[in-house]
C-alpha cells in the first residue's frame, strides 16, 4: 500500500492511495477498463500483435483485437476527497505471469474481469489471488451478445469462496468501472480488518 504523507499540519487527513490489480484473460477488457475509470492519461504499453505473437495469442472470440497489452496498463481514479487509486492492469497472456509477483506487492486488492463467453480465461487469475489471500472482486464484463449470466451462477462456475463479491459491469463505462473498484475497496477493507483482528485475538 503506498500511502502519502504529504500534510505539514499532521491531521488526520493525510491523502491514501492504494493499489489495485486489473487482471483476467486477453481481451477481456482490462485496458478499456483502466482507460474508462483513469482521471490520467493511462499510460498503456500496447503493441501491434505481431505475427509471431498471433500464433501465440489465442484471439478466438476476441473481436477486432490488435493490439496487446505487453507490460501493463496503469492509470489513477480518486474515489473520494483524500482516497485514489492506483490501477495496474495486469498482462493479459500467460507469458507474463512473472511479472505478477512484481505487481502485486503492496496491493490492496485486485478486480479479475471475466467474460462470460470464455470464462475459463480467469481461472488462472482467480486461482492466483485465492492462494496468496489477496481479496478481489470478480467483475463480470456484459459484452454484447454474450448471453447474460446472473452473479450467482458465475460465482458457482468459479466455484469462489462464499464471500467472494461479484459484480456485474461494462468496462466501457465510468461510473460502472467506478462501482466495480468501491466494492472492492470495501470488501478488501473488510477482508483486511478481520484478519488483523484475527491475528490479535
Ligand atoms: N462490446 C464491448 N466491447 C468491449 C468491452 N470491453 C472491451 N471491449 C472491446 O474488447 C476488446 C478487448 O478489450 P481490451 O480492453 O483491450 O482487453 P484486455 O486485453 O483485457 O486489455 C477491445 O476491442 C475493446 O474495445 C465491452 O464491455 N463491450
Ligand atoms: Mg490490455
Amino acid at each position: 500500500m503506498v500511502s502519502e504523507h504529504s500534510d505539514a499540519t499532521g491531521g488526520d487527513t493525510a491523502p491514501l492511495a492504494l493499489k489495485i490489480l486489473v487482471a483476467g484473460g486477453f481481451g477481456v477488457g482490462k485496458t478499456t477498463l483502466v482507460g474508462a475509470v483513469s482521471e490520467i492519461k493511462p499510460l498503456r504499453t500496447e503493441e501491434l500483435l505481431s505475427e509471431a505473437g498471433q500464433l501465440v495469442d489465442d484471439t478466438d472470440g476476441v473481436d477486432q483485437k490488435v493490439t496487446t497489452t505487453v507490460a501493463m496498463d496503469f492509470g489513477r481514479i480518486t474515489i473520494r476527497s483524500g482516497l485514489s487509486l492506483y490501477l495496474f492492469g495486469t498482462p493479459g497472456q500467460d507469458r507474463f505471469w512473472f511479472l505478477w509477483d512484481e505487481l502485486s506487492q503492496g496491493a490492496l486488492g485486485a478486480v479479475v474481469l471475466a467474460d462470460t463467453r470464455r470464462l475459463e480465461d480467469c481461472f488462472p487469475a482467480v486461482d492466483y489471488f485465492e492462494h496468496r489471500h489477496i481479496p478481489f472482486v470478480v467483475a463480470v464484463n456484459c459484452f454484447q451478445g454474450a448471453r447474460a449470466y446472473g452473479a450467482e451462477e458465475v460465482s458457482r462456475a468459479l466455484d469462489l469462496d462464499g464471500g467472494t463479491p461479484v459484480v456485474l459491469c461494462d468496462a466501457r463505462d465510468r461510473d460502472s468501472g467506478k462501482e466495480v473498484l468501491i466494492r472492492l475497496v470495501e470488501y478488501a477493507g473488510r477482508m483486511h480488518t478481520a484478519r488483523l483482528l484475527d491475528s490479535v485475538s
